[in-house]
């Protein structure tokens, strides 16, 4: 009887198993190991791509995309024997799991995605300190290299269990290749129709990489990366006319709608026949001018400049992956960064309406000077482009002191010093000089704390004990956080600034001379190190919690908001002069930077984007990504949404008009940028 229960029970057992042998999706499964195991892993890796990089956890339309991308690309494994699918899968595994690393890393540092059309700028990476290099790998991004290991792994598992000989028996390849296919291009199909038509114009532009990805995830959007930059080798041979006519009606219309750049105004050549000293102020930003720890402002010096001159307290750098080369491309031509690549590297050899070009026409000597590596960002060639006489890099300075190297080079304060004496050299020979100054120290990763130093960035306190004793105390705070060793860099950086104000003060180099200060872009420091900040609680050294009532949120938009850098314009005499010391509060980018200069200094320009701030009430300051900002509003280009600031009631219209003027912006500089067409301006002027 038991026997028979038995035998019973082990017969349904073996028909349902062949039943479930028969229905086709499990044998396919079955038969399919290999491939499905491909499909997932390269699935799952692009998916964690997305959380790394931009935390975004779920995209539906991003794996629909990497699904047909995947499917399409493995499907040509099938025209080969089981056995040797591997040898299709394992170098496409590789290759789509090297995309996911280098974007991972790319992103940790840029806060964008990598593109092909950068290869050319890789080697500049080269010059950075092993260190640089090596703070930007976090465990995160390692955990990407887990594919071609997984498969390997599956592989050989496989092998051993005799699953490739058995397979072969089943395995019909080409069927197999061709529904892989149709899948493929189906998923292709739904991606397809659910795009919209932004969806393709910023395939076509790559302005929004982020988008991109969170879109059409990581390996189209490398796929699509690879068509553009070889596309873009072509389009500067095409599409000249076009884009030539854009630019023409663009300032047309300019002229004919907005005169904000001709009208006179108090500043018009108020510092007529000065010289100019421009301090590109590596990584600075505006909130550390408000800052203070143990009641030592962190930067007196930027702060008594501000105090003293013009301060421009909401004003944006617009730089794009070209981070310092894009601020001072901005700075000296209006124009926005390249869409692609970067102007220094990719774009060098063109003709710009750039101040040094314009100031050495009239009669002023152009210099820069920055003590790294002279073909870094390629500036030896294109600052020469932007019209600099002379360019003092590294080998013009006394690198030879240890003591006198902070991070990538020689310190702000020798660097600052060794300036001076050229720049007294410089005065001598010549009536009026332009000059840039462009500091390296405050450059991450702010790791050379014992040079910075006695400023702490801890909190000290006194407290009284049982027996009525005055006991100092000291809270950790900022003390061994990534930001707070920006911040003790920050106060070096500024330190090293008033010195060279006193130093050039002392050899009387002043008199004539305004300084202009900007800081380059902000420090790219992750969230949670300002979470972090923000919410400390200096009584008791914990933080804040979720729920506190203190707790202060750092979310997408104010991230960006804080994002402001200094822009501060100073001469000796500016404090007593209301006119030339006051704060300017309406919001302004990189780019109004050359238009108010060229009002002050009275020169003239043809092709700038942005505005003299002193003929507007509002702005709008558009960055590489398509994002901008008024003094009203901060729009989100990839979420399609804004923020409305100051609770101000925004007007529909108002923001459809500004989407569309942000577009146009970027299209009008990168067309110049691509064809050259200041180079065509020029030639008509002959
Ligand atoms: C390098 C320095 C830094 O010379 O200007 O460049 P960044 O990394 O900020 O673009
Ligand atoms: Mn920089």
């Amino acid at each position: 009887m038991k026997k028979k229960i038995i035998d019973s029970i082990k017969n349904t057992y073996l028909k349902i198993k062949n039943r479930l042998n028969e229905i086709s999706l499990l044998l396919y499964i079955k038969t399919n190991i290999l491939f499905i195991s491909f499909v997932l892993i390269n699935l799952i890796n692009s998916w964690l791509l997305r959380i790394v990089t931009m935390g975004n956890l779920f995209s539906i339309k991003a794996i629909i995309s990497d699904l047909a991308f995947i499917l399409f690309v493995g499907s040509f494994a099938y025209l080969l024997r089981p056995k040797s699918q591997i040898k299709v899968l394992m170098p496409l595994t590789i290759i789509m799991t090297a995309a996911c690393i280098v974007n991972a890393v790319y992103y940790e540092n840029y806060v964008s995605f990598a593109s092909f059309s950068l290869l050319s700028t890789a080697s500049f990476l080269g010059d950075m300190d092993g260190a640089v290099v090596t703070t930007l790998i976090h465990f995160k991004d390692v955990i990407l290299i887990f594919p071609p290991i997984v498969l390997l792994i599956i592989h050989i598992i496989l092998k051993k269990k005799k699953y490739y000989h058995n397979v072969k028996k089943i395995e019909r390849g080409k069927k197999r290749f061709i529904n892989t296919v149709i899948l493929a291009a189906l998923m292709i199909f739904i991606t397809i129709s659910s795009m919209e038509a932004s969806d393709y114009s910023r395939l076509k532009k790559q302005w929004n990489r982020e988008y991109l990805v969170q879109r059409f995830g990581i390996y189209v959007y490398q796929l699509n990366d690879a068509i553009k930059s070889t596309e873009s080798k072509f389009t500067s041979v095409f599409g000249y006319d076009k884009a030539s006519k854009l630019v023409r009606e663009f300032y047309d219309e300019k002229k004919q709608n907005d005169n904000s750049n001709s009208k006179e105004n108090d500043y018009t050549n108020v510092f007529e026949g000065k010289n100019i000293i421009v301090i590109h102020a590596e990584s600075m930003m505006t909130q550390d001018m408000t800052l203070s720890f143990n009641d030592k402002e962190l930067t007196p010096n930027l702060n008594k400049l501000a105090s003293e001159g013009l301060f421009f307290s909401n004003f944006y750098s617009q730089v794009s992956v070209g981070t310092s080369s894009d601020s001072e491309f901005t700075f000296n031509t209006s124009l926005m960064p390249a869409s692609t690549g970067t102007v220094f590297v990719n774009y060098w050899k063109r003709t710009y309406e750039a101040i040094p070009n314009i100031l050495k026409q009239k009669g002023y000597y152009t210099a820069s000077m920055h003590a790294n590596n002279a073909s870094f960002w390629n500036r030896n060639v294109m600052h020469e482009t932007l019209g600099y006489d002379k360019f003092y890099a590294k080998d013009t300075f006394d690198n030879s002191n240890e003591d006198n190297i902070i991070g990538l080079g020689l310190s702000d304060k020798e660097f600052f010093k060794q300036a001076t004496s050229k720049i007294k050299n410089i005065s001598e020979k010549n009536k009026n000089y332009y000059v840039t100054l462009i500091t390296l120290s405050n450059h991450t990763p702010w790791d050379d704390e014992d040079k910075y130093g006695s400023y702490t960035v801890d909190y000290k306190y006194t407290e009284t004990d049982e027996s009525g004793n005055v006991v100092e105390k000291t809270l950790p705070y900022m003390e061994g956080t990534e930001l707070g060793r920006y911040f003790k860099s920050v106060h070096y950086a500024d330190e090293a600034i008033g010195e060279f104000i006193d130093m050039m003060d002392s050899e009387g180099l002043l008199d004539n001379t305004v300084i202009v200060i900007y800081g380059d872009h902000d420090a790219k420091i992750a969230k949670k190190e300002y979470r972090y900040f923000y919410n400390y609680d200096l009584e008791t050294g914990e933080k804040y919690d979720k729920d506190d009532d203190r707790y202060t949120k750092v979310d997408y938009y104010n991230y960006e908001l804080n994002r402001k850098v200094p822009f501060i314009i100073w001469t000796k005499e500016s404090k007593d002069n209301k006119k030339l010391n006051r704060e300017i509060s309406t919001v302004m980018g990189m780019y109004d930077a050359m238009p108010t200069l060229a009002n002050m200094f009275n020169f003239n320009y043809k092709y700038a984007l942005g505005h003299d701030i002193f003929n507007l009430q509002d702005n709008i300051v558009v960055f590489p990504n398509g994002n901008w900002i008024t003094n009203n509003v901060y729009y989100n280009t990839q979420k399609e949404e804004y923020l409305s600031l100051k609770d101000s009631v925004v007007n529909e219209e108002e923001i459809e008009k500004n989407k569309e003027y942000a577009n146009k912006l970027l299209e009008v500089s990168d067309s110049i940028i691509v064809y050259d067409l200041e180079a065509e301006a020029k030639d008509e002027k002959k």
